[in-house]
C-alpha cells in the first residue's frame, strides 16, 4: 500500500515537473535549441520515466575504472578517509522546508535499491556495475521540497583544476526510481576511486552527471548563481550539455 502510495507521489511529481518546465522562460533560455529538441525527444520516445536498462551479476565489469578526480587532495578528504568517513554528513538545503545532515548511518538505515547499470563516459569507455543506496527521492520527501524549486544540485568534495565539481538534475531526473544516493559498488563500500562515501547514480544520463565526493544536495529555482551558471563543472567550461540523456 504505502509503495503504491509513493509511485503515485511520483507520478504527479513526474507531471508537475513536466508542466513546470514547458511554461518555463528561465529554463527555455537556459537551453540551446538543440539540447531542448533531445530533451522533448527524449520525453516522447518512453518518456523521462523510462528505466535504463538493469544487467546481470554476470555482466559486471570485473574493474570499474576511475575517471576525473580519483583521489581527492584536500586535508579534510585524506582526513575523512583516515577515519573511515565516520564523520562524513550529507547536508541537504536550499529550498527544503526541513533542511537535514544525515550520517553514513542514516543514509544505510533508509530502504535500498541495488541497481546493475552501465557507465557511459563520452570519453568513449563504458563499464557495468552493481550499485546500491535510498532513492534521492526519499531523501527529497523527507526534507520536502518548497513549490518553487525546480532543479537539484550535487556539492562535491573535491576540484579539478582549482573549481569545485559540482552537477545538477532537473525533478523529473531527481524523482526518477533509478536515480539512488550510492554507497556501495558490487556489494562493497564505495572505493575512493569511484567516489567514497557517497555518489550519486543518474542511471538515464552519462557519466560526468554522476557526481563523486557527495557532501551536499542544493534545491534551486534556478542555476544561474552556481559556478558558472551552466548547471555543472563541465557544462561551465566545455561543450557538454547539460541535459546528457542516454
Ligand atoms: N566529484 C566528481 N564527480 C565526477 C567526476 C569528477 O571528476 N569529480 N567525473 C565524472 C566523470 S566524467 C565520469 S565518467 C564519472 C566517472 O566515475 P568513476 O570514477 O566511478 O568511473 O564520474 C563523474 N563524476
Ligand atoms: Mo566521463
Amino acid at each position: 500500500m504505502r509503495r503504491r502510495a509513493v509511485i503515485a507521489g511520483i507520478g504527479a511529481l513526474f507531471t508537475s515537473a513536466c508542466s513546470r518546465l514547458s511554461d518555463s522562460k528561465a529554463g527555455d533560455a537556459l537551453l540551446s535549441a538543440a539540447e531542448d529538441w533531445h530533451r522533448k525527444a527524449h520525453r516522447l520516445l518512453g518518456g523521462r520515466g523510462a528505466l535504463a536498462r538493469e544487467y546481470d551479476r554476470a555482466d559486471i565489469s570485473p574493474f570499474f575504472r576511475g575517471n576525473g578526480s580519483t583521489d581527492p587532495d584536500s586535508a579534510e578528504y585524506k582526513a575523512a578517509v583516515q577515519n573511515g568517513f565516520a564523520d562524513w554528513r550529507l547536508t541537504v538545503r536550499g529550498l527544503v522546508d526541513n533542511p537535514l545532515s544525515l550520517s553514513l548511518a542514516d543514509i544505510a538505515a533508509l530502504p535500498q535499491r541495488t541497481q546493475i547499470t552501465r557507465h557511459d563516459c563520452v570519453e568513449g569507455w563504458s563499464a557495468i556495475g552493481e550499485w546500491t543506496g535510498p532513492q534521492l527521492a526519499l531523501v527529497l520527501e523527507q526534507a520536502g521540497l518548497k513549490p518553487e524549486a525546480r532543479f537539484i544540485i550535487f556539492h562535491c568534495a573535491d576540484r579539478l583544476a582549482g573549481k569545485p565539481y559540482y552537477e545538477s538534475i532537473d525533478l523529473a531526473d531527481a524523482f526518477h526510481p533509478q536515480t539512488i544516493i550510492a554507497h556501495r559498488l558490487n556489494g562493497e563500500a564505495l572505493p575512493v576511486r569511484n567516489g567514497a562515501p557517497l555518489r550519486m547514480r543518474v542511471e538515464r544520463q552519462l557519466g560526468y552527471k554522476q557526481a563523486k565526493y557527495l557532501t551536499a544536495i542544493e534545491a534551486v529555482a534556478r542555476l544561474d548563481g552556481i559556478g558558472q551558471g551552466k548547471g555543472g563543472y563541465w557544462e561551465d567550461r566545455s561543450g557538454y550539455q547539460w541535459y546528457a540523456g542516454i
